[in-house]
């Protein structure tokens, strides 16, 4: 300690003059000032970070909450890492007001969270559970009380389990109930939430649940039929946008947190950026590219023939309903190069030595942050992109003397920043950035194994310890720039 205060004064006596007599320089010769923080961020621009609620809630049978897929996949022998489950997580059903204060220190401005649907309607459908939405709005009054804006996710996988007994998301009538459950929610909350997504990952609950089975609610189903479940979950998201705004007692905002997986051109070129643009167009064809553009391409119902979805013009257009903006969750991306195939272009297979983070899908690339809101923004004229999550998962280690000292996510963070504001810098109108997480969390599969948080969570204590990613993102909210 007497060391590094003697170094520090030292230092500072020895700088003073030389450091004032260069700042008076370069005042002289116009050049830019030492004290203007490059890199900056524009000065509204949201600062938050995210959860889900099976990720961090715990409390899976208090209050009068109904069972979810998850409840069910995770307590299923050999479908979650070590069969652990989402019973307690971060138990922050009770402790969320400490997670405030952790928001608080760090000074984000947004929180994204979402409502476990079986909370509200423990049989998915029917009456609503008053202690359900008694719980949200604790919390979200905790929220604006320590004036951090909450943004509410409405559906992040944790689908009513009476409603999987009926079909889950292969039958038309779930996608109905979702956009009852939205209706009265948002009768419920709006007066105290402004921003509403009505659904995350589309991918990670369809293709992932009943496609592969890797997911709840752990299905291998026939092509027809998950493609069917995919149309089913994207009308949803049209229905339930259009009851937000039928159901809000003030003016909201309106959107979705997608992920989509990105194409980035291997070079800025003309010829490489077309071959992204198209390609990008095509890979979100199920999702993105239905809701911006009221259609399923031609390559998309050419390619799976007789498996393509049945559907009605009037459900494309609920589909397509005008969305106030767009979430994006960017975690990778994937070079594109141009190719001499009916598609024009073809996606650069990944080499074995590409890096990536604890996940073996979170393959690092820093521009995901420049190029997806470009395309994004340029193919569909979207106006207002939030960034809903982006974050990476490390092979943490809470040391003796108490800290977590994860460099690696640190570097993650600043490249990936630093290519956010070069594209804002562009024009790219991306208005926030939400961290995934603010807590390690129930890694879905993976259960407790994978470490996204800036928080280190010791789960047999319910600990926490800000991680020195915690740290920097703290001086990057400070300064509203990354140096
Ligand atoms: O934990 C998930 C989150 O639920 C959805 N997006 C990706 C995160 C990391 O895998």
């Amino acid at each position: 300690m007497k060391r590094r205060s003697f170094l520090q004064s030292a230092a500072a006596l020895a700088a003073a003059p030389a450091l004032q007599s260069l700042l008076n320089s370069a005042a002289a010769q116009n050049l830019p000032s030492l004290s203007a923080a490059p890199n900056r961020f524009p000065n509204d621009f949201i600062w938050g970070t995210a959860t889900a609620a099976y990720q961090v809630e715990g409390a899976v049978h208090e209050d009068g909450r109904g069972p979810s897929v998850w409840d069910t996949f995770s307590h299923t022998p050999g479908k979650t890492f070590q069969g652990q489950t989402g019973d307690v997580a971060d138990d922050f059903y009770h402790l969320y007001p400490h997670d405030i204060e952790l928001m608080q220190r760090l000074g984000t401005k947004g929180f994204r969270f979402s409502i476990a649907w079986p909370r509200i309607f423990p049989d998915g459908t029917g009456t609503p559970n008053p202690k359900g939405i008694d719980f949200y709005k604790r919390l979200v009054d905790a929220l604006l009380a320590a004036n951090i804006e909450p943004f509410c996710t409405l559906f992040h996988w944790d689908l009513p389990q009476a409603l999987q007994d009926k079909g889950g998301w292969t039958s038309r009538a779930t996608a109905q109930a979702f956009a009852d459950y939205a209706h009265y929610t948002v009768s419920q909350l709006s007066d105290r939430i402004s921003h509403w997504m009505t659904i995350n990952e589309f991918g990670s609950f369809i293709d992932a649940g009943y496609g592969e089975g890797v997911s709840a609610p752990g299905l291998r189903l026939p092509r027809a039929q998950v493609m069917q479940a995919r149309h089913n979950a994207v009308l949803a998201h049209g229905l339930a946008v259009q009851a937000i705004r039928a159901a809000a007692t003030r003016p909201v905002e309106v959107g979705l947190a997608q992920d989509m997986p990105g194409a980035m051109p291997a070079i800025a070129d003309p010829a490489h950026i077309r071959a992204a643009e198209i390609a990008f167009r095509e890979i979100n064809a199920q999702y993105a590219t239905v809701i911006f553009e009221g259609r399923y391409t031609d390559r998309y119902l050419r390619t799976l023939g007789a498996d393509a979805p049945k559907f009605t013009p009037e459900e494309l257009k609920t589909i397509s309903t005008p969305l106030d903006f767009v979430g994006i969750n960017i975690y990778t991306t994937q070079e594109v190069v141009p190719a001499d195939t009916p598609d024009g272009f073809l996606m650069v297979p990944r080499p074995t030595t590409y890096p990536h983070a604890a996940s073996n899908w979170l393959f690092v690339n820093p521009q995901a942050l420049y190029w997806t809101p470009k395309l994004v923004s340029q193919l569909w004229g979207v106006k207002k992109i939030y960034i809903t999550e982006n974050g990476y998962s490390s092979a943490d280690v809470l040391r003796p003397d108490g800290r977590v000292l994860d460099s690696d996510r640190i570097l993650y963070l600043r490249n990936y920043l630093l290519q956010l504001q070069r594209g804002i810098a562009e024009g790219n109108p991306v208005a926030g950035y939400f961290l995934w997480s603010l807590l390690d969390n129930f890694e879905w599969s993976s259960g407790y194994s994978l470490r996204f948080g800036i928080t280190y969570v010791d789960y047999a204590t319910q600990k926490r310890t800000p991680k020195l990613s915690y740290d920097f993102y703290r001086n990057v909210i400070a300064t509203n720039s990354v140096v």
